[in-house]
């Protein structure tokens, strides 16, 4: 009997490199606002919904804004980022991302999607990578954003597997939180000194060994 384990993996930051693309569209706005926004700012809204993202940029130096403004500003970052990814091809898939897809197919594990983002699907599409996922669950599906659970509770419920048998990839403190919450095994990828919550931490996928999925997969860690 092969043993399954839920792989659920974040889309942003962690199987694609779209993080600076958010940054630039936000830089954007913020310049235009008068607002200072750093790259350790953007840390904040990794995993973070957009409209989230906004009140926490006005935020950082207490702008207030009407509905209409926040509204027009959401509508002028989407058009933005959606520019850069126009071009977007399986060249933007982070390093070691495509071996490690192919590794679970092998071993027949489902995978999903559990991103927070409203462009997800367009953005696998593009990168030819939609047919390794057995499910997808994107901002468009959720009502609580990340640290809440939500989005990788609904995952791991369509791929049929229990939270304690879901493992989480995520490059943000918010998504690694809601791994947390939900009681799922969480890997960090990017930097430890950021994700310290995080099970394990990993700088990028190219750092997993295929020893380390099969340990997951049959429960000799977790
Ligand atoms: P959109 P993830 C998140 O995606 C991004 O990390 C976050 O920066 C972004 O604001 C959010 O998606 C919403 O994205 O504007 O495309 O709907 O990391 O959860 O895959
Ligand atoms: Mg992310």
């Amino acid at each position: 009997m092969t043993t399954k384990k839920a792989f659920i993996f974040d889309l942003d930051g962690v199987i694609v490199d779209t993080a600076k693309y958010h940054f630039l569209a936000w830089k954007k706005i913020a310049d235009q606002l008068g607002i200072e926004f750093t790259l350790e700012h953007n840390e904040l809204l990794k995993g973070v919904s957009r409209v989230r993202s906004l009140d926490i940029i006005l935020g950082l130096e207490n702008v207030e804004a009407s509905q209409e403004d926040k509204d027009k500003w959401l509508i002028q970052k989407n058009e933005d980022y959606l520019t850069y990814l126009v071009d977007m091809d399986e060249n933007e898939i982070l390093p070691g991302v495509f071996p490690i897809l192919k590794y679970l197919k092998e071993k027949q594990q489902p995978i999903a999607l559990g991103s927070a983002s409203k462009n997800a699907r367009p953005i696998l599409e593009k990168t030819g990578i939609l047919s390794y996922f057995d499910a997808i669950v994107d901002g468009n599906d959720v009502s609580n954003a990340k640290p809440d659970p939500e989005v990788f509770l609904i995952a791991a419920k369509k791929l049929g597997m229990s939270p304690e048998q879901s493992i989480v990839f995520e490059d943000s403190i918010a998504g690694i939180q809601a791994a947390n919450i939900g009681k799922m095994i969480s890997v960090g990828i990017g930097e430890e000194k950021t994700l310290h919550e995080a099970r394990y931490v990993f700088q990028d996928f190219t750092h997993i060994e295929t020893r380390f999925i099969d340990n997951l997969i049959n429960k000799k860690i977790g």
